[in-house]
């Protein structure tokens, strides 16, 4: 019998609101109950296309802003191939952010539409699950300033926000909401069961494509 497939888990969320912290938990725990599972993250910095993101992230060159946001969207694609290896010989990914920052974040940029910015996402591996870490902009202040990085503002963290509130009205997506202003510990025992709930639904379905 053919193995079993792994899940897609996607963690989203503002600034600070602890999405790096969650993943390594979770792929700890998952890892403790002796179940394959490996992390990725958007951008993923060390390919080449992802040495131009991260450039322009640490704002050490400038880039047209449609350029960038395909240049997001082509990390992702150029990764896809490992992505479904991964998946089909039954490891779980745990990934911190995916397309949904990808459209929010440009999106809240003047002048640009979701529609379009989801547009180069589409047909993306479907992730099974994806949590949104929800926490208020006082509370993520409490946990340290902004970084220097590029879109690290609260002005346009909010509009982001706002962009994020959008996308998870898409029903075709499984979002789950995570109060993460909660401790590290009930964040992730939260995290933790729509996480097993998706690894038991998924071993047995399709892998999906995203937005189609
Ligand atoms: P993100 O990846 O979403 O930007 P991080 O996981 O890097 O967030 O966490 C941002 C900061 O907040 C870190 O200093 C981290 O230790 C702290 N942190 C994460 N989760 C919590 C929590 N539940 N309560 C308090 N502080 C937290
Ligand atoms: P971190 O590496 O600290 O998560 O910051 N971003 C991310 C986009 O604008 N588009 C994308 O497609 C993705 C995945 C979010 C990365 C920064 O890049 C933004 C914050």
């Amino acid at each position: 019998m053919a193995c079993k497939r792994g899940a897609l888990i996607v963690l989203e969320g503002v600034d600070r609101a602890g999405k790096t912290t969650q993943c390594k938990k979770l792929v700890q725990a998952l890892e403790q109950s002796g179940r394959p599972v490996e992390m990725m993250r958007f951008p993923d910095r060390t390919t080449t296309i992802g040495q131009l993101i991260s450039a322009y992230l640490e704002k050490k060159s400038e880039l047209e802003d449609h350029t960038v946001h395909l240049l997001f969207s082509a990390n992702r694609w150029e990764l896809v191939p490992l992505i479904k290896k991964k998946l089909e010989q039954g490891i779980t990914l745990v990934v911190d952010r995916y397309a949904f920052s990808g459209a929010a974040f440009t999106s809240a940029k003047p002048g640009f539409c979701l529609d379009w910015c989801k547009n180069p996402d589409v047909g993306l591996p479907k992730p099974d699950l994806v949590m949104f870490l929800q926490l208020s902009a006082a509370e993520a202040a409490l946990r340290g300033q902004f970084g220097e990085e590029r879109y690290e503002t609260s002005v346009f963290q909010r509009a982001v926000q706002q962009k994020f509130e959008q996308l998870m009205k898409d029903p075709s997506v499984n979002w789950q909401m995570i109060d993460a202003s909660q401790s590290v510990e009930d964040v992730h025992k939260q995290i933790a069961t729509h996480s097993l709930n998706a690894i038991n639904t998924a071993q047995n379905l399709p892998l999906g494509e995203l937005w189609k």
